[in-house]
């Protein structure tokens, strides 16, 4: 079907989850949908609200400007704006803004009859993000464990935290995730190279289907996953880096506050040593 027949076809009412037909148009190529108006709200707001931040500092360095969560004196509860109550109402924004977007994703998967993988997706990065700056800290017990805001404070509480462990590579977790990142970049490095070489074979020749990519990893390894299995392969890898990134941060303190080296002594205390 044609882009245009297409768009008259699917650019439709309907699979709103909130607001029924209310906010159920578009503004030029972009769905608004109820999440769409409260997406924007929450960016708009907490934009604001870290300029406002970089105001009070007089700091304009964007490398620099950082806004940080409150000392771990306030707990759990509400920190005055000016001592971290700001990382508060940021962190609310950013919460509230990422999971409108994934829930305009539903809207739009809804609309066009599609499966819910992309949200699906959205949502294991959501908890990535969720698992930093509310489920530890609160497994803690203090807002204060949560990251600044910043792109250098960012990198030195990763760099702080990661040392109050004496390795984080040592963490079980951790290994399987870096595994995972790892094996996500060599499957895409796979896949975009044969799709490339499939469909840019040269000046003169044909190009290429995917019966040729499955022969070219028979020839190679004698097994070819497939053109829909390397997509399901590529989702699972990611989603797992992203799941198991989660899980080694959120044991980290929570459920083990020792060094990570330390927690291999299992290993080393095993029946069959002695
Ligand atoms: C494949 C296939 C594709 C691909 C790729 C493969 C035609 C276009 C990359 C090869 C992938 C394999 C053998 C899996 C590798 C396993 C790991 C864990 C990285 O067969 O089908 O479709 O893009």
């Amino acid at each position: 079907m044609a882009l245009l027949s297409f768009e008259r076809k699917y650019r439709v009412r309907g699979g709103t989850l909130v607001g029924g037909d209310l906010f159920d148009f578009w503004v030029g190529p972009f769905y608004v949908g109820f999440f769409g108006v409260t997406a924007a709200f929450f960016a708009a707001l907490g934009t604001a609200l870290i300029f406002y931040t970089a105001s009070q500092q007089g700091q304009f360095n964007p490398w620099l400007i950082s806004v940080d969560p409150p000392d771990l004196k306030y707990g759990l509860g509400f920190a005055p704006l000016r001592e971290g109550g700001i990382w508060q109402v940021v962190t609310f924004c950013a919460i509230g803004a990422f999971v409108s977007w994934a829930l305009r994703e539903v809207e739009i998967c809804r609309k066009l009859g599609m499966g819910y993988h992309v949200p699906l997706a959205f949502g294991v990065a959501i908890f990535a993000y969720v698992s930093l700056v509310v489920i530890r800290p609160v497994l803690l017990g203090a807002w204060g464990h949560g990251f600044p805001y910043g792109i250098f404070t960012h990198l030195d509480w990763v760099s702080n935290v990661g040392y109050q462990y004496l390795s984080f590579h040592y963490n079980p977790a951790h290994l399987i995730a870096v595994t995972f990142f790892f094996t996500t970049t060599f499957a895409l490095a796979l896949h975009g190279s044969l799709v490339l070489s499939a469909t840019n074979p040269g000046e003169g020749e044909l190009v290429k289907t995917p019966e040729h990519e499955d022969t070219f990893f028979r020839d190679l390894i004698g097994y070819s996953i497939g053109t829909l299995g390397i997509h399901r392969l590529g989702l699972f890898l990611a989603l797992s880096a992203g799941f198991w990134a989660a899980i080694c941060i959120i044991i980290s303190g929570p459920f083990w506050s020792r060094g990570w080296p330390e927690w291999w002594t299992w290993w080393l205390d095993l029946p069959i040593w002695r």
